[in-house]
């Protein structure tokens, strides 16, 4: 049962904070913001579509949190109700969204990895999630990415180049996972929920997230003069950092 007349609002980012990378949420953490939720409300808030938000945190998701955002807060749910969804299409236009995939597809397709998979590109309601070695890599493939990137920053040289190519039109690159970045509209970023939140009328909102730092995808949240931000740096963290707030 949901603290119902909390002026105070938590909002989780999911990857890092309340689970490991695309991983599931742990049967304690679960049952942690479930107690967490008798006092305040709670929402999570992803990068990643509503399908990835339920494989990682269960079926009844929009039962479990007060509020559900995959996708930054683009596709939104209140209460365990659907609310609303945006589309990268209609806002960008097809000419634009092409060549934004055609150029992603031909770099992907010059750089050489010790593995490529499929699915390089993810198209999504807001977003499109670019993924050199594919999302459809396996578990021990994501890590071997994972790794040869933060020694070769294959996603920081990609988005460096796209930042370029596409000077002055309206887009974000954003790094939050393992194998992949963010593409969506300036503005599309985890600060949009807000605006549903915001509505709400409450007097604190605290955001948790572990990628806060400038590039990340949690760093415009976790700046925003709305919210209470905490940089965490795992599901334990996040946990402990609640448990001094709310319950000494
Ligand atoms: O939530 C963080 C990111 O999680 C996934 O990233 P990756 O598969 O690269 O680890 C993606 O769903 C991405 O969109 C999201 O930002």
């Amino acid at each position: 049962m949901a603290a119902p007349g909390s002026s105070v609002l938590c909002l989780f980012d999911v990857d890092g904070t309340l689970t490991a990378p695309r991983q599931k949420i742990t049967a304690e953490m679960a049952d942690f913001l479930q107690k967490l939720r008798k006092k305040v409300r709670v929402g999570v808030v992803g990068g990643s579509d509503f399908d990835k938000v339920q494989e990682q945190l269960g079926d009844d998701v929009v039962e479990k949190f007060d509020y559900v955002f995959p996708e930054n807060g683009l596709v939104a749910y209140k209460d365990g109700k659907f609310l609303c969804k945006q589309s990268i299409q209609s806002h960008l236009g097809e000419d634009l969204l092409q060549d934004l995939i055609n150029y992603c597809l031909s770099y992907i397709a010059k750089i050489k990895l010790p593995k490529k998979r499929g699915t390089f590109i993810e198209f999504r309601n807001a977003m499109l999630n670019v993924s050199p070695v594919g999302r459809s890599c396996s578990q021990e493939e994501r890590i071997e990415f994972y790794e040869l990137d933060k020694r070769e920053h294959i996603r920081e040289k990609f988005v460096a180049d796209l930042q370029r190519e596409f000077a002055g039109k309206g887009l974000t690159f954003s790094i939050g996972g393992q194998i992949s970045f963010d593409v969506f509209p300036d503005g599309w970023d985890k600060t949009y929920c807000l605006g549903i939140a915001c509505n709400d009328g409450y007097k604190t909102i605290y955001f948790f997230g572990d990628k806060t730092m400038p590039g990340g995808n949690d760093y415009e949240i976790y700046t925003d003069s709305r919210t209470v931000g905490h940089s965490v740096t795992s599901p334990e963290d996040t946990r402990r950092i609640c448990e001094e707030l709310f319950f000494k």
